[in-house]
């Protein structure tokens, strides 16, 4: 897969290069491209903002610095591509886009090529949005419900989530594998030696080599830490999947079973 990122910080994409996915570049399995937004500023003073249209606070970004530095990846991107694929995707960090999940990540980890814009200040005049539809795919994205600076960090977290979906990237394939039969569930909580550490103990059913009753505690822990820190998880969730222990576990955690349903009882 191609990356290409737009930011007027692109040092701040720096750590990209480290790790799983520094090596992933190496191997030839992700080419990642970051690109100075002010490189395609010329006034004097490589502006890239103005005041708002309408009053307010703060600064927008100015759109022809974002039309130039658009075309000049879409130029390089479209040379790599075949002429029958679909245009490609431009990725528009927002606070005011769909909300990145897996499965987001897992449908924008089929593409070839993504391009992500970074914005700074109030945003980017909206026109380019527009624009950028006639050549993009374009997809408004949003980290999550708080409030960034910018779109860099949020980048840096999508290229992470997307890039160890890549066929090759994770040197473990078979925790790819878990994780894709995940079952909405939050994770069960995990311990490694020493068994006993400054007199906090591995609940003992660990340590039992009883691997039915290993897989039946992980559920049911599971099932509390979703109750307790995701509830809304679990509301209207198919309750097909969850056997007697199981539902014994959720009525004792205040859920019903109706209409095979779960329902806040
Ligand atoms: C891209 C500029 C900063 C700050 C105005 C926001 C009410 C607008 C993001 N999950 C996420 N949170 N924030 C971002 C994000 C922030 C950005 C840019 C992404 C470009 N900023 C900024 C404040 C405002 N308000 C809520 C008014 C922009 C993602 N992804």
């Amino acid at each position: 897969m191609r990356i290409d990122v737009v930011s007027i910080f692109p040092e701040y994409l720096a750590p990209l290069r480290l790790s799983l996915l520094g090596r992933a570049q190496e191997d030839g399995l992700l080419q990642l491209e970051v690109h100075d937004l002010r490189d395609f500023a010329f006034d004097r003073h490589r502006t890239v903002d103005d005041t708002p249209y309408g009053g307010g606070a703060g600064m927008v970004m100015k759109p022809e610095p974002w039309s130039l530095a658009l075309e000049s990846v879409l130029e390089s991107v479209l040379a790599g591509r075949d002429a029958s694929e679909d245009k490609p995707i431009l990725i528009v960090p927002s606070p005011a886009g769909e909300v990145f999940t897996q499965a987001l990540a897992y449908e924008l980890a089929e593409e070839p090529t993504l391009t992500f814009a970074c914005g700074r200040y109030e945003g980017i005049d909206e026109r380019v949005l527009d624009w950028a539809g006639e050549r993009f795919r374009v997809r408004p994205v949003s980290l999550g419900d708080y409030v960034l600076n910018g779109g860099e960090v949020a980048v840096m977290a999508m290229v992470e989530a997307i890039g160890r979906l890549l066929p090759g990237v994770v040197g473990n394939p078979e925790s790819l594998v878990e994780e894709s039969h995940s079952n909405g569930l939050l994770e069960y909580p995990v311990y490694t030696k020493p068994s006993s550490w400054r007199g906090h103990d591995v609940p003992e059913v660990l340590l039992s080599g009883n691997h039915g009753l290993i897989a039946r505690w992980r559920r049911e822990q599971q099932l509390r830490r979703t109750a307790a820190r995701r509830p809304e998880l679990l509301d209207g969730a198919d309750a097909a999947p969850f056997g007697r222990d199981e539902r014994a576990v959720l009525r004792e955690l205040g859920y019903d079973v109706v209409a095979g349903r779960l329902v806040r009882g």
